[in-house]
């Protein structure tokens, strides 16, 4: 039952929002290896000049995941049996330059439930994989875009409103203490999107109506309205105990991040709330 809540909410959420018409496309751009299971793979992850060779496998049981293990030159180097309460449906194995000023490629092992994810980064040093974090569970993203490490903050770009194959991506500031990765969040709730990672890729919505502008994310002093049918790309968002409540906006061909729209989800599939088209949709 709760699963079947997740989904309908992750529909609803997606159909009165954003979609996105393929994440593949975005991933070509990164350093970013995603392997498939029961396959060899060669990199130098410890960046000696001598590649190592990787594999992973993964067994089931029904759909649920009952183990995940990684091979590096032949012998085991993770092998970890799901516990009772560590429910996944799956598990993938990518190579990251997360900090390309070293000289290592770190291994990651992403556990995915629905739109919950659990990611442990390791890198492999002294002939072994060793902890670098462990994310926790992830609630409410179905996929890590990117991660990558600057200073002392873990950049991850992951999906804040997933559902029926499309996301959208916001970027989180991280702290990594004891192995765990913890978020710091921020305090006026308001998180970017990764623009650099879209690139030529971001969406294009068409307002379905005319909309009013505000000048900040509170709705209380209107700036403008932009008009139904003008195209736009959304930059960053504002969140309220959860839910995205507002969004800066971009107007294609006009100046950058013009205001913030209210595109919060208030009540009914009425359509009342449904500011924004993708415009490949309409
Ligand atoms: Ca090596």
């Amino acid at each position: 039952m709760k699963r079947l809540l997740k989904i309908t909410l992750g529909c609803a959420i997606l159909a009165l929002f954003i979609a996105l018409t393929s994440n593949d496309q975005v991933f070509a751009k990164f350093s970013k290896k995603e392997l498939a299971p029961d396959k060899t793979y060669k990199y130098d992850l410890d960046g000696d000049g001598t590649k190592e060779k990787i594999s992973y496998s993964l067994t089931f049981d029904g759909y649920d995941l009952k183990w995940a293990g990684i091979d590096i030159n032949g012998k085991s180097a993770y092998s970890h049996k799901l516990g009772k309460k560590e429910t996944f449906y799956s598990a993938t194995v990518m190579i990251y330059d997360i900090n390309p000023k070293d000289e290592y490629k770190e291994v990651i092992i992403d556990y995915d439930f629905e739109f919950e994810h659990n990611i442990k980064a390791y890198r492999y040093q002294d002939k072994k994989l060793t902890l670098l974090f462990d994310t926790g569970m992830l609630l409410g993203g179905e996929k890590l875009v990117d991660v990558q490490k600057k200073g002392n903050k873990v950049l991850m770009y992951e999906s804040a409103t997933c559902a029926c194959g499309n996301c959208f991506y916001i970027t989180t500031n991280n702290k990594i203490k004891n192995k765990k990765l913890k978020e710091v969040k921020p305090k006026d709730q308001i998180y970017t999107i990764p623009q650099e990672i879209w690139g030529d890729y971001l969406i294009t919505f068409n307002l379905a109506k005319d909309v009013e502008v505000y000048k900040d994310a509170d709705g209380t002093e209107v700036i403008g309205t932009l008009k139904k049918g003008t195209e736009i790309h959304l930059t960053k968002l504002k969140y309220n105990n959860g839910t995205v409540v507002y969004a800066l906006v971009d107007v294609i061909g006009g100046e950058e991040s013009v205001g913030w729209i209210d595109v919060e989800f208030k009540s009914g599939m009425d359509g009342d709330s449904l500011v924004t088209n993708p415009a490949w949709a309409g």
